[in-house]
Order: C-alpha cells, then sequence, then structure tokens
C-alpha cells in the first residue's frame, strides 16, 4: 500500500525513507538534536512518565491512529504526508490550473523557504511555552491532552524539517538547525512570530492559546494546503487531522471553566458577576477574570495574521505557493485582479469598511475567517452561562484592540472599539487585559491533582474520556 506508515524505520514515514539515504542520513543526523531539544524544553517532569497517547499510523480518514502508553520521549515521531492526488492542479493565481508541483520552482524557493520555517517555527514554540503546565494539571484527563498536543507540535517540526531537508539543501539543513536552536522568549534568539515569545502561565492560558492560537495554526494551515508545491499541501493536510484535536481541547477547555463557574455561581447563590472576590472565594474563575484573558489571547493572535493589508501575502497568492481558506469553494476567479475585499479601517474616529484590491486584503481575509470560526466556541459558553441565570456574555474584542502588527498597530482602542486616546488607554487597560492580581489569584488557584477521576475546584468534568476509556481511566501513569 502506497501510503502505509513504515514503522520499522527509526523515523516512522509514509515517504519512502528507507529508498531514499541521503534524506535519511540528513533527518538521522537531525534526530540527537531533536531528542536533546525535547528533554531540554519539553514537560518539564514528566519525561518519565507513561501517557495514554495516540500515534498517527495511517493516513487513512478513518482509524488513522493508535492509542498506547508512551513515555514521550520515545514516541514515534513520524513524516506522515495525505495521499497524494495525481491530478491534482494549482487552484489559484498565475499558474492556475497548471498540474501541482513536485519540486520546488526555483523562482518561488526563497518564498516558500520562509513560509515553512515559520510554520516549523511556530511547533517547537509552543512545546516550549507549555513546558512547566505538567507541573499544575488540574486532572490526569488534562494532563494527557497537554502532552498529546504537545507531541504533536513535535511531530509538526518533524513535518517542516521533512519538507526542509528534502527540497531546500544546505539552506534546509541549515534552517533545520535554527528550528532548534531559537528559544521561546529568548532575548538573543527568539522565535519568529510576536505569540510565540508570551508565557503560556497557567491552564486558562493553555486553553485559550490552543482555542485561539492553534486555531491560527488550522487557518494557515488551511490556506498552505491549498499550495502548488504538493508536498506542503499534502504535509498541512495530514497536519489538520491533529489540529482537530488541539481545537477540542481549547473548545471544552474553556467550557468546562465557564461551566463551572456558571454552576458554582448559582449554587451558591451569587448573581452578580462583578462580585469577584465572592466569586473567587468559591474557588472558581470569575467571568470578567476569564473576558481579560481572552481579550488578551485573541489579541495576540490576530497579530500572528500579519498586517491587514501585504504584498508578501499578495505575492504568495499570485505564485500559487498560499491559497485562501477553503479556496475550491470561493466563487470568483482565483486570480483576484479585479475584485476588492472590504477591509476594515479606522475612519476619523470610528470604522468603516473600505474596498481595497483584494490581493493585497489576504491577511484581512484569512483573519475575518479566523474570527468566523471562533463564534461557535463563544456561542456554546455563553449558553452554559445564561443557563445559569447569570447576566454575563463573554464576547470577542474588536479586532482593533491591543494591536502591535498592522493597520492598528497605533491606535488606542477599547474592547468594544471605541477609540481612545494615550492617557485613557493607560488608565484603563486593567479593566481589558489581565492584571496582575488576576495573574496572582489564578496561580494561586492552579494546584495539581493527580487522582484519576479528580478535577480541580475550577474545572467541570469532561462529558467523556478520550478513545472509549473512561475519564476516571489513568492517563497518566506518573513515576512517582
Ligand atoms: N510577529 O506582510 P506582513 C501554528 C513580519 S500558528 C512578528 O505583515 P505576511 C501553531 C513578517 O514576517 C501558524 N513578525 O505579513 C499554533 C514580515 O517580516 P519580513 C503559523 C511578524 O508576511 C499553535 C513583516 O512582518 N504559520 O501553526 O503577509 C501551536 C511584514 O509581513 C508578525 C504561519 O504563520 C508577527 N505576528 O504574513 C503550534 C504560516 N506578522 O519577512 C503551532 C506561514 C508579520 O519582512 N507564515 N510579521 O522580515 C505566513 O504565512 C506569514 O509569514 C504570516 C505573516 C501570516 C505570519
Ligand atoms: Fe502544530
Ligand atoms: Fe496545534
Amino acid at each position: 500500500m502506497a501510503d502505509a506508515v513504515d514503522y520499522d524505520q527509526l523515523i516512522p514515514n509514509n515517504v519512502g525513507l528507507a529508498d531514499d539515504p541521503k534524506l535519511r542520513r540528513a533527518l538521522e543526523a537531525w534526530h540527537p538534536g531533536y531528542i536533546d531539544w525535547w528533554m531540554d524544553m519539553g514537560p518539564d517532569g514528566f519525561q518519565e512518565a507513561e501517557v495514554w497517547l495516540r500515534t498517527a499510523v495511517s493516513v487513512e480518514k478513518s482509524g488513522w491512529a493508535k492509542f498506547a502508553f508512551v513515555r514521550m520521549p520515545e514516541y514515534r515521531w513520524g513524516i506522515l504526508l495525505a495521499p497524494r492526488h495525481e491530478e491534482r492542479t494549482i487552484p489559484c493565481g498565475e499558474h492556475l490550473g497548471e498540474p501541482a508541483w513536485q519540486e520546488v520552482p526555483g523562482e518561488y524557493r526563497a518564498l516558500l523557504r520562509r513560509l515553512i520555517v515559520i510554520q516549523g517555527d511556530t511547533e517547537p514554540a509552543s512545546v516550549e511555552q507549555q513546558r512547566f503546565l505538567g507541573r499544575t494539571a488540574p486532572s490526569l484527563y488534562d494532563m494527557r491532552n497537554l502532552f498529546q498536543v504537545n507531541v504533536e507540535e513535535g511531530r509538526h517540526l518533524w513535518a517542516m524539517v521533512y519538507l526542509l531537508q528534502k527540497y531546500f539543501g544546505r539552506d534546509g539543513r541549515e534552517e533545520a538547525k535554527g528550528l532548534l536552536e531559537r528559544r521561546s522568549g529568548s532575548d538573543d534568539r527568539p522565535r519568529m512570530l510576536g505569540a510565540f515569545n508570551e508565557e503560556t502561565p497557567d491552564w486558562l492560558s493553555f486553553f485559550l492559546f490552543t482555542f485561539f492560537t492553534d486555531r491560527d495554526g488550522k487557518m494557515q494551515l488551511e490556506a498552505l494546503a491549498q499550495s502548488g508545491f504538493d508536498p506542503l499541501s499534502r504535509t498541512c493536510r495530514f497536519m489538520l487531522a491533529e489540529e482537530a484535536h488541539h481545537m477540542f481541547v481549547g473548545d471544552t477547555g474553556v467550557g468546562r471553566i465557564v461551566r463551572r463557574t456558571a454552576e458554582a455561581m448559582k449554587e451558591a447563590g451569587i448573581e452578580d458577576p462583578y462580585d469577584a472576590d465572592a466569586v473567587r472565594a468559591l474557588g472558581v474563575i470569575d467571568f470578567p477574570t476569564i473576558q481579560r484573558k481572552m481579550n488578551l489571547h485573541f489579541s495576540l493572535t490576530l497579530d500572528l495574521f500579519g498586517s491587514e493589508q501585504s504584498t508578501n501575502a499578495a505575492t504568495a497568492f499570485n505564485a500559487g505557493v498560499k491559497g485562501r481558506f477553503r479556496e475550491a469553494d470561493i466563487d470568483d476567479d482565483h486570480q483576484l485582479h479585479d475584485n476588492t475585499y472590504p477591509l476594515l479601517e479606522q475612519v476619523g474616529d470610528g470604522f468603516e469598511k473600505v474596498e481595497i484590491p483584494a490581493l493585497k486584503a489576504l491577511n484581512a481575509r484569512l483573519r475575518d475567517d479566523f474570527v468566523d470560526d471562533c463564534a461557535g466556541g463563544l456561542r456554546r459558553w455563553n449558553r452554559d452561562i445564561a443557563a445559569a441565570g447569570i447576566a454575563f456574555e463573554l464576547k470577542l474584542p474588536h479586532i482593533a484592540f491591543n494591536r502591535q502588527i498592522g493597520e492598528f498597530a497605533d491606535a488606542g482602542v477599547t474592547p468594544k472599539g471605541a477609540i481612545v486616546d494615550g492617557a485613557t488607554w493607560e488608565s484603563s487597560s486593567a479593566d481589558w487585559l489581565p492584571t496582575p492580581d488576576d495573574r496572582a489569584f489564578i496561580e494561586d488557584l492552579m494546584q495539581p491533582l493527580h487522582e484519576p477521576g479528580k478535577f480541580a475546584s475550577w474545572i467541570a468534568p469532561p462529558r467523556k474520556g478520550i478513545a472509549q476509556k473512561p475519564i476516571d481511566y489513568e492517563y497518566v501513569r506518573l513515576p512517582y
């Protein structure tokens, strides 16, 4: 079977590594550095634990994963591409309709390399950011989900390193090395994109990160899955299968925190969501704090889409190297020479949609698609708050709020979208973003719970376990 995954190799793969000794040597030479990085920067204190993890064993739609207890450093990080469609053509840009490339076109080599390196850089960055969270896991179930996400982000790094080493020769090998050298938050060698140098200090941040930032990952992977460079497309299509679980972890994680707060308030007869002292005394996280944390993670994630108006994005689309979200379903000429896109801009003391050339607005468009994709989660969370009879609604802040990149980088804009002067911003930002007090409260709350089936006071149990196992399954066997 052409797409069967070969697990007899040091590096499991379905890319015929056994028949490509040069590439195999390059990857095997990179492997020890990867393991060193994982031991240094991977889950701190849990490298010996046995974790109920899924490993991809096939790229078929059904039955692609198997579950087993694995120590994370022994996880079988593999190189897996979704099946090739022989007839696939380039879906956009000036090469529209031409056969997809199986090799890197010389003229787009630098462009492709840059996109692959940026994608690759985010994967280990997130593992670094989440490194200490195992210590404060609210349950074994949650700890297992964290580690599942971590090993898969590690595999996503392998996925990009494979492309670099197979298709980009010596510079690819250099870039692959660099991916193991940069560090999230480092002063001298930081990760490439802003949000990946921020901290993920607690589990509310982790769940918001997987809800928002992994969802940027999903959107970017969807756009790269449209690439005319077929190996990149196939790699991203397979990564998206794993990404769905990361989004599930975020969506249900925030949802369970929200549900627990709503239940606890109802039980205690507290109706005022702004009575933070009373709510916090119940051992749950008050909604305004959740909202402030959400404001932060949402705005950090929006910056990852780059400038709303971008010639880089136009170039990548024109070249057929990066498409739009669900390119094939969009009803236009897929070249965008004459199309416009309504871009939200600051006009005077308000915001207006201004039609600009669609080619220049591709980052804004993907960001808009992202915002739409977030709506389902918020709707579900708010339903649970309303069901408990509490008058509070979680809302995404305005897209211009707290931005560092693009159109709104210099604007002072409130979560509701009011434009304010610098002094007002400074004096009010504590209402909108997490405060040191919020942080201290949450840090205090994050006490580990390692008894199967038990959950910390601030989070509801999940509705069901993982892969048919019960909720009280011992998902992580700790070595002590
Ligand atoms: N921070 O035209 P511009 C994931 C730079 S997440 C720092 O505005 P462009 C994951 C930009 O590089 C998905 N720098 O933007 C999630 C450029 O620099 P140079 C990751 C930034 O290029 C959770 C300059 O500003 N994948 O997978 O159109 C866990 C002007 O660029 C930032 C990708 O992002 C920033 N936020 O778009 C684990 C896909 N934004 O070249 C994993 C690949 C922009 O002038 N990357 N800059 O020095 C891309 O498609 C594009 O590079 C970007 C930026 C969308 C990121
Ligand atoms: Fe990833
Ligand atoms: Fe992810």
